[in-house]
């Protein structure tokens, strides 16, 4: 049989070609033939579009001959693994971080000309893959990137939503949600693993049967549905290695209802059927509030359910004992989103694998490890025990368990102290009786991460105080990081190309500590020419696309001031606006003279407010009430520009980060965990006009902070602020910008009241009032920096220059080395 088996072997390796090939002659047949057969148009006419779709389906297979290769190669060789669980996935294009990472963009773009096709316009096709908020998404994509580039043997898993997150669009100023049905036109970066499916099961009772005189737990579910995988190759940039990124989608079981059939009730069983594709259907678009709501927690327990059996299968594929799980697994937690996986490992571990509960608690604990991403006890997320109760019986019973072991040794250790014993019980009490994420996932992982330093300062000191004098040795952090193959590679080749040339390499590609190098070449004025005209390229490709999107035409010696984020009260995009009134009323009471001295503005604001969050969704609409009134006055002309960038997202991001001459992140102290967006305006020579929050701490300790416009209370202030409630004084300028807004300056008086009673004295929670003043005279900074062109670009290189430690490349290695003790597995080339 063995000689039959090799035999056949040989017959398809002899029928295969050897490895596709990259000349640009074999990629135009490859396209062309991806043209006829796979999109099925004549290879004698097809437009943008469906050259778009042949020259993915050509990169897939690229893609798909490496992710066979390091798949049998990691299953070879047997490394211990990771598997990163998260719920959201912000992945954004696909097309030229594949071409960029596999190393044949040149290639395929002289392929496409020869075609008669543009690259960067048939990139431009391609649809976002929006499958997450906002930061906690879009850094699980990041640390993807970086997990295949740096030859980590690792996967993801995820859902996938077949609504994405909403798109925005704007109509008279006001935010209205588009859903985002993002498969319409076909996804080519996916695989659907048809045979990979498992079932998933919910709701029903648990039963006590007895086992050779012992008492089990049995689950009997009420309802039961399929997970099908689709695969996504992730390559690495400059390595063999492509790793799988796993979603899953929720099919109707094909275990079906006999009775229902029986009865003749056939159209309503199948209408019911297809009810369970509603599991996976959509991405709750909320990046903070938790609602409890049934079908969230649904999807919760599909997708643990369904990336654990996967998991463990694949374990027990190559392992007959589980006392070598955390040898071979690390399960990792994106939050506390994907927790309910301690206790389905439990489930498993005792109820199907009979393990004793010790046994298997000390496995489970050896495996987990939590990153939060949330800084406030407020925003953690909580599961109501009636709503678990009825969807999951048996984990109800797990988790409790999980808990009254718990206290039992915490008791031991703390003695009868009442009340900490209820703030550190997985169980609240109270009006609703809830189960705790955030306790259970610190309670079940053997590390606690914040996501920069100051986040977990703030950890220890309040969110997870309790937590952390019991188990001191649990907390860490990684700040966290983006990747610079998506940041710089593909969203600004120019600035690229120059860094490549002027540092002799292009090894920062994998290694961004090597930017330091342009350290070096601050005082170098032929190098700053070059700095300048990237800039102004990237400033002419955002000023195009301003023009397009708004009808607001900009001028190119303004400064480009950006701020792009999730619209949210901390984040504080209001205090930017009414930065913005104040410079317009200036302006406003200007003579001729002082005019010429004032440096012109494009202000730009960028973001999505939840769909239920109604201030947010004023700040938005204030934002364009705002920007009418300044754009249509004929008096101001270019000294001042305000434009909302609608639908924010991804690729629009690729857009205007390079654009950005300065980039304003507000959070009141405290309150970003750690923010990623100053990364990459930093790492694109933009400058950050900042808070002393989150990571800008540690950005401060790495360029300095002469090359940053820091403005605002400083945590340790924050709460000594808010305790002056309405003793509190502010600027005279900003009682009377807020006034503007309330007299109805920018119309819609009525509906902007309640915007600014969250801002008025006493009331003002995020304390825009008290930070006004610094954050005028940052402005004021940034003001007369920009008019020494000199100085100004010195402070840009140095961003760049100091990016390195804010690499995604940077946090994945010290995961790993720290955290989930996973060694780089390198496929062969
Ligand atoms: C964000 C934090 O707000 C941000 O400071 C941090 O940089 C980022 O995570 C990555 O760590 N948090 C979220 O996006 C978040 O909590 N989203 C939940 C709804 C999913």
């Amino acid at each position: 049989a063995i000689g039959e088996r090799r035999a056949k072997a040989e017959r398809m390796f002899s029928l295969m070609d050897g490895f596709l090939k990259n000349d640009p002659l074999t990629l135009q047949k490859d396209i062309l033939n991806h043209v006829e057969y796979t999109v099925a148009r004549s290879r004698f006419s097809f437009d943008d579009f469906e050259a778009y779709q042949a020259l993915s389906h050509s990169v897939r297979d690229r893609l798909i001959e490496r992710w066979h290769d390091t798949h049998v190669y990691v299953k070879r060789t047997k490394p211990k693994r990771l598997y990163f669980l998260s719920l959201e996935f912000l992945m954004g294009r696909s097309l030229s971080n594949s071409v960029i990472n596999l190393g044949i963009q040149d290639q395929y773009a002289e392929a496409l000309s020869q075609l008669g096709f543009e690259f960067e316009v048939v990139a431009e096709q391609e649809g976002d893959a929006a499958l997450g908020n906002g930061g906690l998404a879009r850094l699980s994509a990041c640390q993807m990137d970086s997990l295949a580039t740096l030859d980590y043997p690792a996967w993801g898993y995820g859902l996938r939503y077949e609504y994405g997150l909403f798109r925005q669009i704007i109509v008279d100023g006001f935010q209205h949600e588009q859903p985002d049905y993002w498969l319409n036109y076909g996804n080519p970066w996916e695989i659907e693993r048809i045979h990979v499916t498992y079932e998933v099961k919910f709701y029903g009772t648990v039963e006590e049967v007895e086992m050779n005189g012992e008492k089990h737990q049995v689950w009997v579910p009420g309802e039961t549905v399929e997970a099908v995988a689709y695969d996504n190759p992730i390559p690495g940039y400059g390595t063999r290695n492509t790793i799988n990124l796993r979603l899953w989608a929720a099919k109707p079981s094909n275990k079906f209802d006999l009775e229902a059939y029986n009865t003749g009730d056939y159209i309503n069983s199948v209408v019911n059927r297809q009810r369970a594709e509603t599991i996976s259907n959509v991405l709750y678009p909320d990046d903070r509030n938790h609602q409890g709501k049934e079908l969230r927690l649904k999807q919760q327990y599909f997708f643990v359910s369904a990336s654990l059996q996967d998991i463990i299968r694949r374990f027990k594929e190559a392992h007959n004992n589980f006392d070598e799980l955390p040898d071979k697994v690390a399960l990792h937690l994106n939050d506390t989103h994907p927790s309910l996986s301690i206790a389905e490992i439990m489930r498993i571990l005792v109820d199907e694998e009979h393990l004793v509960w010790n046994k298997a608690w000390d496995i489970a604990c050896k495996v987990f490890s939590f990153t939060t991403h949330t800084v406030v006890a407020e925003g953690l997320e909580k599961i109501p025990v009636d709503l678990l109760g009825s969807l999951l019986p048996r984990h109800l019973q797990i988790l409790y368990e999980i808990n009254f072991k718990f206290m039992e040794e915490l008791k031991k250790k703390i003695g009868l102290d009442y009340n900490r014993l209820s703030r550190m019980s997985i169980v609240e009490e109270g009006a609703v009786k809830s189960i705790r994420m955030a306790n259970l996932s610190i309670v079940g992982s053997h590390a606690v991460n914040g996501v920069s330093k100051l986040h977990l300062d703030t950890l220890k000191m309040n969110t997870f105080k309790d937590f952390y004098e019991l188990w001191p040795e649990k907390f860490q952090y990684k700040t966290n990081g983006v990747t610079q193959r998506r940041w710089i590679v593909v969203s600004n080749p120019s600035l690229c190309a120059l860094i490549s040339k002027w540092l002799g390499t292009e090894a920062w590609i994998r290694n961004a500590d090597l930017l330091t190098g342009l350290r070096d070449l601050v005082d170098n004025t032929d190098f700053h020419q070059e700095w300048k005209m990237v800039k102004k390229v990237n400033k002419m490709r955002l000023a195009e696309y301003i023009e397009t999107m708004s009808g607001v035409k900009v001028s190119l010696d303004a400064m480009f001031d950006v701020q792009v984020k999730r619209i949210h009260e901390y984040k504080r995009q209001l205090l930017n606006i009414l930065g913005i009134i104040h410079r317009y009323d200036c302006i406003k009471n200007m003579d001729k003279n002082d005019r010429r001295k004032v440096v012109p503005r494009v202000c730009i604001i960028g973001g999505k407010a939840a769909p239920g969050y109604e201030i947010a969704k004023k700040i938005i609409k204030l934002s364009h009430a705002v920007a009418e009134k300044i754009n249509n006055d004929t008096d101001i002309g270019d000294l001042l520009k305000l434009v909302f960038i609608p639908d924010y997202n991804v690729s629009v991001a690729e857009l205007v980060i390079p654009g950005a001459d300065l980039s304003q992140h507000l959070s009141t102290a405290g309150h970003e965990a750690s923010g990623t967006g100053s990364m990459k305006f930093m790492m694109n020579g933009c400058l950050l006009l900042a808070t002393a929050d989150g990571s800008t701490i540690e950005i401060i300790e790495e360029i300095g902070s002469d090359n940053l416009f820091l403005f605002g209370a400083k945590v340790q202030e924050v709460a000594e602020l808010r305790e002056k409630g309405s003793t509190l004084k502010v600027p005279l300028q900003f009682a009377r910008v807020l006034r503007m807004v309330r007299d109805g300056y920018f119309g819609h008086k009525d509906y902007f009241e309640s915007l600014c009673d969250t801002v008025e004295i006493g009331n003002d929670f995020y304390l825009l009032g008290p930070d006004f003043g610094s954050y005028l005279e940052a402005q004021a900074a940034a003001d007369k920096a920009f008019v020494e062109p000199e100085k100004w670009i010195k402070m840009s290189i140095l961003s760049v220059a100091g990016s390195g430690r804010f690499s995604s490349d940077r946090t994945i290695q010290d995961y790993a080395e720290r955290t989930w003790k996973i060694d780089p597995c390198r496929c062969p080339l």
